[in-house]
C-alpha cells in the first residue's frame, strides 16, 4: 500500500511536476507529503525539520536554516499515520509532541504543539524560515532588520536611518489570527484558526487577549512565527498541553480568512485535545462601562489551564465565549484594555452558563484629566509611533518637554517616563473651591526596572509607592505597554493646593539604574487630580 502510493506519486512527478496525487512518501530520512494542492513539504525525520516547502514547483523553504518549534527539537522520535483526508506525522520528544498534517487538497502545512513542559529555553514558538528572494516582504516593514547595527540588545536595529526590530511586528492576541509574508506571486500565512465559537487557538498561550509577540523578522532569511509564549512581557504563567492548532498557508497573495474550521484535528488522535462537545459557553450582557467604549469591550477568561477572550457586540453588548474547556474561570471585563471588573465562573461540557457582568470603575468627578484611563497610553505623545519605533528613533517626537500646560492636549503629553531622560512638569490653576485635600491619581500600563511615579507640588512630594511587580524582559523599548496595568493614588493634604497656578512635577523613582531609554521607566495609562 505504501509502495504503492509511493510509486504513484513517483509516476505522477514525472507526468505533472506541480500536482501529483494526495501522497507522503517515505525514505529512511524524511517523509515527503503531497498535498494535491500545489504544495509538497518535507519533513526530516530524525529532528522534525521542515526542510523543504515546495509551492508551485517553487522552494519556499529557505535552504540554509530550517523551519522547526523553538531552534529546532533536536532528535524526536517520529512517525506517521493517514487518517481519511489527512496524513499525520508524529515527532515526539519527552515532554513536547510536534503534529505536522498535510490536509488533501489544502496548501498549507497543519501544525499542533503538544507540551507537558515548558521548552527549557524558556519560550515556545514556531518559526519558518522562508527564502527570502521569494517571499520578499515583511508584513511590516519595522520588522526588516537585514543588514542593520545594533540600537538595543540583539534585538533593535538601525537600518537607513529607522529603527526596526521583530519585536514591532507583534500585535495583541485578539487581533492575530492572521500575519503573513509574501512576494510576486507568493505568500505564506501563519494563520492560528477559528472565529466565535472556534476562537480557541490561543487557549493555551499566556497574557490575556492584549498579550502580544513576535510575527516575523526580515533578516537573512524571512522568518514567520507563531509564538505561543514567552518572556516577552511575561505576566501570566505558561500553560502546557495542546497548544493550537495553527497552520501556514501558502497562496499567491490574498490573504486567508480566520474563520477556517480546524475541527478535524478532533479526528486525528492527539494527545491533549479537548473536543468541541465537551467544551461549554459563557454568555451574558456586560454593563456599566461609557458607551463611547462600545465597540472596543471584551470578556476575558482564565484560569491555570486556559484563556478565551470575545469583543462584546456594540450593540447589544451581548457576548457568547469561545467553546471553552470546563472549569472555574476568572472573568474579566476589559473597557479597551483597562480590568473593570473581575467575577467567577463555572464551565461544565455541552452547556451555557449566564454570567452578566457589570464594571466597578471608580469614576470620580475630576478637576483635571490628561488622557484617557483605558488601560493604554493612547492619546499621548509618541503613542502612535511606539509600537513599530524605537523611542531613540529620530522620528519620535522629543521625549523632554517643556511644561505641559492642560489646554495643550494629551498629545503634548509623553506616553512614558525614563529615569535617566527627565521629569515632567504640569502647570494647573485652581479656583478657590477646587483647593483644599485632594487625590492625585496616576495610572501606569507597564513598568521596567522598578520604575513609578512620584509626584511634587510645592513643597509637597507624595510618597513613593512600593515597587511594581517585576516583569523580567525590557517593554517599552521593544514596542509595547502591556504589563501590569497599576492604579497609584496619592492624598494630597490641605493647605498644598492654591488658588491660581501651580506646578505639579512627576518623576521615576526606582532602586535600579540604567542609561536614557533602559533606565527605570514606566507607561501613562491617564493621570487625574480629584
Ligand atoms: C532562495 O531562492 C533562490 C531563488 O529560487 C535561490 O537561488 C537561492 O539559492 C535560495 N536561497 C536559499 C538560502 O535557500
Ligand atoms: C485598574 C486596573 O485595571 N487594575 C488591574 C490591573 O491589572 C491587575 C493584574 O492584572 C489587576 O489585578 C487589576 O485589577
Amino acid at each position: 500500500m505504501r509502495f504503492l502510493r509511493h510509486a504513484a506519486a513517483v509516476l505522477a512527478c514525472i507526468a505533472t511536476p506541480i500536482r501529483a496525487a494526495f501522497s507522503l512518501t517515505e525514505s529512511s530520512s524524511t517523509y515527503v507529503v503531497d498535498t494535491n494542492a500545489g504544495l509538497v513539504f518535507t519533513v526530516q525525520r530524525a529532528s522534525c525539520d521542515i526542510t523543504s516547502i515546495l509551492y508551485n514547483g517553487v522552494q519556499m523553504q529557505d535552504q540554509s536554516k530550517y523551519s522547526h518549534i523553538g531552534s529546532g527539537l533536536g532528535s524526536v522520535t517520529a512517525s506517521w499515520t493517514k487518517i481519511g483526508n489527512y496524513y499525520k506525522i508524529t515527532c515526539a520528544t519527552s515532554t513536547l509532541t510536534q503534529y505536522i498534517v498535510g490536509k488533501y487538497n489544502h496548501a498549507a502545512i497543519h501544525l499542533a504543539t503538544y507540551t507537558t513542559a515548558e521548552p527549557s529555553i524558556g519560550e515556545l514558538r514556531f518559526i519558518a524560515r522562508l527564502n527570502k528572494s521569494v517571499l520578499t516582504t515583511t508584513s511590516i516593514v519595522a520588522a526588516e532588520v537585514n543588514g542593520g547595527s545594533v540600537v538595543e540588545g540583539s534585538d533593535v536595529f538601525l537600518v537607513s536611518g529607522q529603527t526596526r526590530s521583530k519585536f514591532y511586528s507583534s500585535r495583541p492576541f485578539i487581533d492575530d489570527h492572521v500575519h503573513g509574508v509574501s512576494g510576486s506571486g507568493y505568500a505564506a500565512w501563519m494563520v492560528v484558526p477559528g472565529l466565535g465559537s472556534r476562537d480557541y487557538g490561543f487557549e493555551l498561550c499566556s497574557g490575556g487577549p492584549f498579550f502580544r509577540d513576535i510575527d516575523n523578522q526580515g533578516s537573512a532569511q524571512q522568518e514567520l512565527y507563531f509564538y505561543m509564549n514567552s518572556g516577552h512581557m511575561q505576566t501570566e504563567a505558561y500553560r502546557q498541553g495542546l497548544h493550537g492548532p495553527y497552520f501556514i498557508e501558502f497562496n499567491t497573495g490574498s490573504t486567508p480568512s480566520a474563520d477556517y474550521d480546524a475541527s478535524f484535528w478532533e479526528s486525528l488522535s492527539v494527545s491533549g485535545l479537548t473536543t468541541f462537545a465537551n467544551r461549554g459557553y459563557v454568555t451574558g450582557t456586560v454593563s456599566g462601562i461609557p458607551s463611547a467604549y462600545n465597540s472596543y469591550i471584551t470578556v476575558g477568561f482564565s484560569n491555570s489551564a486556559a484563556q478565551y477572550w470575545v469583543r462584546a457586540d456594540s450593540s447589544t453588548l451581548k457576548f457568547t465565549s469561545p467553546k471553552m474547556k470546563p472549569g472555574t474561570y476568572t472573568m474579566t471585563l476589559y473597557k479597551m484594555e483597562l480590568e473593570v471588573k473581575t467575577q467567577s465562573v463555572t464551565v461544565s461540557a455541552g452547556s451555557t452558563t449566564t454570567s452578566n457582568i457589570a464594571s466597578a470603575e471608580s469614576t470620580p468627578t475630576t478637576i483635571w484629566q490628561i488622557g484617557e484611563f483605558d488601560g493604554t497610553p493612547r492619546g499621548f505623545l509618541n503613542a502612535d509611533l511606539i509600537e513599530t519605533m524605537h523611542p531613540s528613533d529620530s522620528r519620535m517626537h522629543d521625549w523632554v518637554r517643556p511644561t505641559f500646560t492642560l489646554s495643550q492636549g494629551a498629545a503634548y503629553f509623553p506616553m512614558a517616563l525614563f529615569k535617566d531622560v527627565g521629569t515632567i512638569s504640569i502647570s494647573f490653576s485652581l479656583t478657590s473651591a477646587q483647593i483644599g485635600a485632594r487625590t492625585l491619581r496616576i495610572a501606569v500600563t507597564s513598568s521596567f526596572a522598578g520604575g513609578r511615579p512620584v509626584p511634587t507640588i510645592g513643597s509637597w512630594t507624595g510618597a513613593t509607592p512600593a515597587a511594581p511587580t517585576a516583569i523580567d524582559s525590557r517593554g517599552v523599548t521593544r514596542g509595547t505597554w502591556r504589563g501590569y496595568n497599576i492604579s497609584y493614588t496619592w492624598s494630597i493634604p490641605s493647605g498644598i493646593l492654591v488658588t491660581g497656578y501651580q506646578t505639579l512635577t512627576i518623576a521615576v523613582a526606582s532602586g535600579s539604574s540604567g542609561t536614557t531609554f533602559l533606565s527605570p521607566n514606566f507607561v501613562f495609562d491617564a493621570l487625574s487630580l480629584y
